[in-house]
């Protein structure tokens, strides 16, 4: 099935000035760098864009220049996921005017919602813009585990184009893959790209293609021709750099590490996030010296 999303997106990281405001102008020249290494897509203002430490007016305005700067080269998904319904239909307007080509969203977090409040959120979403709607999927972090079921319902229910599955329930992915082979379904674990390829995703969205790019797109062709020993060798490159991201906080700080040595100036991350602690060199630069410069 030839479909209109695929392939490897980054979930873009956000760029910060000096002063701590979200800085378009790198975003900007990130969105130019990823171009030129054939990106498929990008993800804005997601978990790895740090998106619920950004106000509702920062979110926009990084959308509007990832948009501006991709000129219609790349797809772009906007992610509007909040924990209240006002605001994500809100973003999820603004994605439409602005000329994304889809939104995203986490489900509503940090209370305990019924499956029932869930779902509502979803649609409202939808009925507020004209854009499909990817469900964004990860049980780990927004506590809330989309079934196959309730993918059924949501699909029900409004415009849903696809899944962003970050999990490592190969089975609820196979699941829904089989009753829904029209949508886009998304691997989110960039370490489990193979297992999710196999599974029949249609691509992936993830952190680590800011830097991991053209790694991930050698992953995804063998994939796709059957050559598995070729696309494990990938998987490995992929996960050496996730397993020394482990070491860290978290992965975000790596990644905007890396990008830092390969001449961006990426400002870290927002507190309460901490910055890479002291003697973390060593594992940046054999990071970049072993999985970005040998590819660039
Ligand atoms: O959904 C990403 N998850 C987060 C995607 O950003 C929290 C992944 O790309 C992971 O960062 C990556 C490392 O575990 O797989």
């Amino acid at each position: 099935m030839n479909k209109r999303f695929q392939g490897i997106y980054a979930a873009l990281v956000t760029p910060y000035t000096e002063d701590g405001a979200v800085n378009c102008r790198e975003a900007k020249k990130l969105v130019r760098y990823l171009l030129a290494k054939g990106i498929d897509g990008f993800y804005v203002g997601g978990s790895t864009g740090e998106a619920f430490l950004l106000t509702q007016e920062e979110r926009k305005l990084l959308l509007e220049a990832v948009l501006e700067e991709n000129n219609g080269q790349a797809k772009v998904i906007a992610h509007v996921g909040q924990i209240s319904t006002d605001l994500a239909c809100d973003l999820a307007r603004h994605a439409s005017k602005a000329g994304a080509h889809g939104v995203s969203a986490i489900s509503p977090f940090y209370y305990k919602f019924s499956l029932k409040e869930i779902e509502e959120y979803y649609r409202d979403i939808m009925d507020a813009s004209d854009l499909p709607m990817f469900v964004y999927n990860f049980p780990n972090l927004s506590g809330f585990s989309l079934s196959p079921e309730a993918l059924d319902d949501l699909c029900r229910m409004g415009d849903v184009a696809g899944v962003k599955f970050t999990s490592n329930n190969f089975f609820d992915m196979e699941r829904m893959r089989r009753k829904h082979p029209e949508l886009t379904i998304w691997n989110g674990y960039d370490e489990m790209l193979c297992c999710g390829l196999m599974t029949g995703a249609d691509g992936a969205v993830g952190s680590t293609y800011n830097i991991l790019c053209p790694i991930a797109k050698k992953l995804y062709e063998h994939m796709r021709e059957g050559r598995m020993e070729e696309a494990r060798q990938c998987q490995d490159k992929i996960n050496r750099m996730v397993a020394v991201s482990k070491r860290y906080p978290n992965i975000f700080v790596v990644i905007k590490a890396v990008l830092d040595r390969d001449g961006f100036s990426m400002g870290g991350l927002r507190k309460p996030f901490l910055g890479l602690p002291q003697g973390a060199g060593a594992d940046i630069e054999m990071i970049y010296r072993e999985f970005v410069e040998p590819f660039s």
